[in-house]
Order: C-alpha cells, then sequence, then structure tokens
C-alpha cells in the first residue's frame, strides 16, 4: 500500500471505481477514460510501481494478472475477436499511473500501438 497511489486507494476502496473483478491478488475495474468498448485495468493488490520494479517473488503474480485478462475478456465477450493487453512502463511509454496494471482492450479493431488513449 502506498498513501499517495491512487490504485492503492482504489484497492482499498478509500475512492470509486467500476470493479469488475477482485480476488485475493488481484482487483480490476473499467478504465476512466477508455480507448475502447472494453477497457479493463488490471491492477495487482501488492504496489509494484513499474514492471521494472518486478522482483522474482512477483513472477506467479505477473502471470495470474495474464489468466485474469483472459477471464474478463470470455466475461466481455471479446475472446473470440481478439484483444490486447498493454503495460505501459515509464515515461516514455506514458505511464501515468506508477502501479503496476494491464490494460485489457477490445470490442473493436485495434488496428496500431495504443498510448495514452490514442492510436500511434
Ligand atoms: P497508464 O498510462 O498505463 O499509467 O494508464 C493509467 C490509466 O489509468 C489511464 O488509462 C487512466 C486510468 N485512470 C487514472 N486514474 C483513474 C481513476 O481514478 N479511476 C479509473 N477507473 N481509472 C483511472
Amino acid at each position: 500500500m502506498s498513501a499517495d497511489c491512487i490504485f492503492c486507494r482504489i484497492i482499498n476502496r478509500e475512492l470509486d471505481a467500476d470493479v469488475v473483478y477482485s480476488d485475493d491478488q488481484v482487483v480490476a475495474f473499467k478504465d476512466i477514460n477508455p480507448a475502447a468498448p472494453v477497457h479493463i485495468l488490471i491492477v495487482p493488490r501488492k504496489h509494484i510501481p513499474s514492471l521494472l520494479d518486478m522482483e522474482k517473488e512477483d513472477e506467479m503474480l505477473i502471470g495470474h494478472l495474464h489468466m485474469v485478462a483472459n477471464e474478463l475478456a470470455r466475461a466481455f465477450k471479446i475472446d473470440k475477436r481478439g484483444y490486447r493487453i498493454v503495460i505501459n512502463c515509464g515515461p516514455d511509454a506514458g505511464q501515468i499511473v506508477f502501479h503496476l496494471h494491464l490494460h485489457l482492450l477490445g470490442g473493436r479493431p485495434l488496428l496500431q500501438t495504443i498510448a495514452k488513449g490514442k492510436e500511434v
């Protein structure tokens, strides 16, 4: 838990979010600024600032985030047509929230790379 982290505050229910999945390791909620019809953020409860900060002990957790992404892709019916997972790492990638998260995007053709909600 990091007191000034917006995702930690959502995880601890201090801030509202449209939560679509939760377990003992992960919380997933809809992105406030969706870049696609389905845009869900899959967030570990553990505060890891970015992918670069993951440790050996986090390997299973990072795998679990992807399992949850698959489950949500099926639940939101984007599994057949396809979807994209994005992890922004650091300023040049457009990371604005420094709590590791997967973006799950789908529901329309995603033609090129998505950065900060725009296609570039
Ligand atoms: P990134 O650039 O990878 O750090 O993306 C952070 C995403 O988090 C961005 O798409 C907008 C989303 N976001 C930021 N603040 C909030 C919030 O308070 N609630 C929700 N639901 N999403 C947020």
